[in-house]
């Protein structure tokens, strides 16, 4: 099945000149990037991005590491988009990651671990609608 999922390419690897090597590896699995920009998050975002984690002890630190400095966001779709995404990432602890992984191959820190992906149909189109607008994810030309 065709699925779309919020992509992105976090703080700590775009400071580190990661963003090629992650879009890179999106792009050679055959996953299309149906939507991207750069941007600094708003804390507004990022907290409503963050909200399932609202109450963990790691919360405050989080929005302020995702709000530090410019991310890389995309809308990536494909068969098995989702699930194929998820496993490109490995686990969250980079520790735990399988190395070929993207937080395996180029991450230590759970607070600084690379990239987010949805982790299901519900979260990606929650945070798809965060992040973009249906314009920025359509290959339509823009209305004149
Ligand atoms: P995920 O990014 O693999 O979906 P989640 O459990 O949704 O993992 O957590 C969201 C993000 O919060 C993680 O990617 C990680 O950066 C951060 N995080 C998770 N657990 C911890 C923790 O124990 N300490 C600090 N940051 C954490
Ligand atoms: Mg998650």
């Amino acid at each position: 099945m065709t699925e779309r999922s919020f992509v992105m390419v976090k703080p700590d690897a775009v400071a580190r000149g990661l963003t090629g090597e992650i879009i890179g590896r999106i792009e050679r699995r055959g996953l299309a990037i149906v939507g991207m920009k750069k941007a600094v998050m708003t804390r507004a975002a990022a907290e409503e991005h963050y909200g399932e984690h609202r109450d963990k002890p790691f919360f405050g630190e989080l929005v302020e590491f995702i709000t530090s400095g410019p991310v890389v966001m995309m809308a990536v779709e494909g068969e098995g988009a989702i699930g194929a995404l998820r496993a490109m990432m490995g686990a969250t602890d980079p520790l735990k990651s399988a190395p070929g992984t993207i937080r395996g191959d180029f991450a230590l820190e759970v607070g600084q671990n690379v990239i987010h992906g949805s982790d299901g149909p519900e979260s990606a189109a929650r945070e798809l609608a965060i992040h973009f607008t249906e314009a920025e994810m359509s290959s339509a030309p823009a209305p004149v």
